[in-house]
């Protein structure tokens, strides 16, 4: 199926051309005909490149492909575009496209609710079928209005992705209660979550039993779901409360390996495999591996992958970035886990007088931390002799505590210190030489060019005082692109000065992102683990950071937190030549 991707592609653009034609008022036949070779190139099996092999003649003599669309074609497959398809895209706006393709909207209706209400975009679509001008427009009823209602939201549900920590514990819930049920003997989290993906379209459980129907039926009473889209034998789709679409499957027990595989993808890592499968002269599917109509495999996800000759290769790594070759040629990585993680590198005291020093001590060890370091973002920098002072005071708090709690867990004095535009730090030399920790990060003027950015970053790792490069790229995901800097040199400096680079685990953030963070470890980078975390319950997402690691096939000597104290403070010491 994935072989005829061009066939695919270019029925896209035959549809879109059809609508845009049938919006811009062109002739009926003209978007007919588009619109019959944008679904015959969908059902057809045949690579069209292939097809093509024979010239523009073989095209033409292909049903719904006359001429015209036959030179198209060729004009795609050669330039990768159709001046026709961009042409038109000049004259009607993006958004009309999108709205076109809400169900039950269409061209004409996307046509008058230009005409009308001049409406080009989702956003606007949403307010005008909310204020009531959509409803007084000839042809609207309640109904109609209240179905589109149900359509947009589809769609924008489909557009939209949700940051990982937003929605991973409330997943958890979810497959807790699926658990508890009495037909259900596994249910399992899947899908990117699972993959520990930054952000996710929407979550994937897994459920085994032998009742299909019941656990379905089960599913959709649970008190989160908002609606339920589908519910069939074996599977069901729902919106929760929160807007975060969830999708079901059940399957039997026997099947539950290869349930999870299946599921859990990713996409481009289970084709991969389907490859290997097939050279082997086997099959793989969601109910096992299969040789002819004999099953071969499909208990576990470890038979499973057996079955192909590969041993089980964590989730994380699922992403067809060569997990598979390393896993034939016996080179996967040992992958850091939470076990390995022996305290948190990076949290913010500043939460108020609730969350005392104390309680982030206890809350710490509860988690089995050895240390946990301190960050003071701001009061630290006030410059002068306050500074200094309040630098001696929470150094003296901290160690105050220590003694108390007779160094369990070791809080460790610290801060993140903004790195200015020059490079120089917001906070003098003599206050850091009073901190155990400094980390130093980016947090203005996102917008310096590439060379500017990449100086400014280096200068301030060159100070001696300095341990950690934290926040990175300083992006927040959706929200502020990442900076521009030259990574494979700040890689290579911090490599070479000894000095680790954070993965943030912060849920609006993780940075660094996944693949710069493996492309520091190949440059031989200590990468240092945190949760940001500004309040109690936020240490948990110190599991963000290490599901982060693991997309970057870092093991536990590649990461700062793997050290027990005694090591963590040699190591900290060496920074500073001590
Ligand atoms: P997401 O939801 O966009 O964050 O990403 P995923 O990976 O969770 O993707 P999703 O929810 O569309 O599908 C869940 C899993 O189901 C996916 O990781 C692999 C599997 N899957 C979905 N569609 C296909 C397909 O066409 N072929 C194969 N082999 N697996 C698929
Ligand atoms: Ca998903
Ligand atoms: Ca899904």
């Amino acid at each position: 199926m994935y072989l005829a991707m061009k066939n695919a592609e270019i029925a896209r653009i035959f549809a879109e051309i059809a609508d845009m034609l049938d919006f811009l008022g062109d002739s009926p036949f003209r978007v007919r005909a588009y619109r019959a070779a944008a679904r015959y190139l969908t059902g057809l099996d045949e690579p069209i490149e292939r097809i093509a092999q024979g010239g523009e003649k073989a095209l033409d003599e292909l049903p719904y492909i006359g001429h015209d669309l036959a030179q198209k074609i060729l004009e795609y497959l050669s330039t990768g575009r159709v001046r026709k398809h961009e042409e038109l895209k000049k004259k009607v706006p993006a958004g009309v496209l999108q709205i076109m393709r809400v169900p039950g909207v269409g061209p004409k209706t996307a046509k008058l609710l230009y005409d009308e209400l001049g409406i080009t975009t989702l956003a606007e679509l949403r307010a005008a079928l909310n204020d009531g001008r959509v409803l007084g427009l000839p042809g609207f009823g309640e109904k109609k209005v209240e179905r589109l209602r149900h359509s947009l939201r589809l769609v924008e549900a489909a557009a939209k992705r949700h940051p990982l920590g937003e929605v991973l514990w409330q997943a958890r819930e979810l497959v807790a209660r699926l658990e508890s049920l009495p037909q259900v003997e596994h249910a399992a989290l899947c899908g990117s979550a699972r993959r520990y993906k930054e952000t996710v379209g929407d979550l994937d459980l897994l459920a085994a039993s032998r009742r299909a129907r019941a656990v379905a039926d089960a599913f959709v009473r649970f008190p989160e779901v908002d609606e339920v889209l589908l519910a069939g034998a074996g599977r069901a789709t729902v919106f929760l409360k929160t807007g975060l679409q969830v999708d079901l499957k059940v399957i039997e027990p026997d099947s539950w390996g290869s349930g999870l595989q299946y599921f859990t993808g990713s996409k481009d890592h289970s084709i991969h495999l389907r490859g290997l499968a097939m050279d082997r002269g086997l099959k793989i599917n969601e109910y096992g591996v299969w040789k002819g109509a004999e099953r071969i495999a499909g208990a576990s996800e470890a038979e499973v992958y057996g079955a192909l000759g590969l041993p089980w290769i964590p989730p994380p790594l699922r992403e067809d970035r060569g997990e598979i070759e390393a896993a034939q040629e016996g080179r996967l990585p040992q992958l850091v886990s939470l076990r390995q993680v022996r305290g948190d590198l990076k949290v913010f005291p500043k939460w108020g007088d609730k969350d005392s020093l104390a309680d982030l001590a206890k809350a710490a060890a509860s988690r089995g931390y050895g240390y946990l370091a301190v960050a003071d973002r701001s009061s630290l920098c006030a410059a002068g002799e306050a500074g200094l002072q309040e630098a001696k005071k929470l150094v003296a708090e901290i160690r105050r505590l220590n003694e108390s709690n007779d160094g369990k867990p070791y809080l460790l004095s610290g801060a993140e210190v903004g790195i200015l535009p020059d490079g120089r730090l917001e906070c003098p030399d003599e206050i850091l030489a009073q901190l155990e920790v400094v980390l130093v990060s980016v947090r203005s003027h996102y917008d310096l060019d590439r060379q500017a950015q990449t100086r400014r970053i280096l200068r301030a790792l060159e100070n001696p005082y300095v341990h950690v490069l934290a926040r990175p790229t300083a992006r927040k995901i959706d929200e502020r692109a990442p900076i521009e800097a030259d990574w494979e040199r700040i890689f290579e400096f911090a490599a070479r000065s000894g000095k680790a680079v954070e993965i943030d685990g912060f849920y609006s953030h993780i940075d660094l992102p996944d693949t710069l963070a493996r492309r520091a470890a190949e440059l031989g980078v200590t990468l240092s683990l945190s949760s940001g975390a500004k309040a109690l319950d936020q240490l948990r997402f110190m599991e963000l950071a290490l599901g982060t690691a693991q997309r970057a096939w870092l093991s536990a000597k590649q990461v700062l937190n793997s050290r027990d104290l005694r090591q963590l403070r040699s190591w900290l010491a060496r920074v500073r030549g001590q």
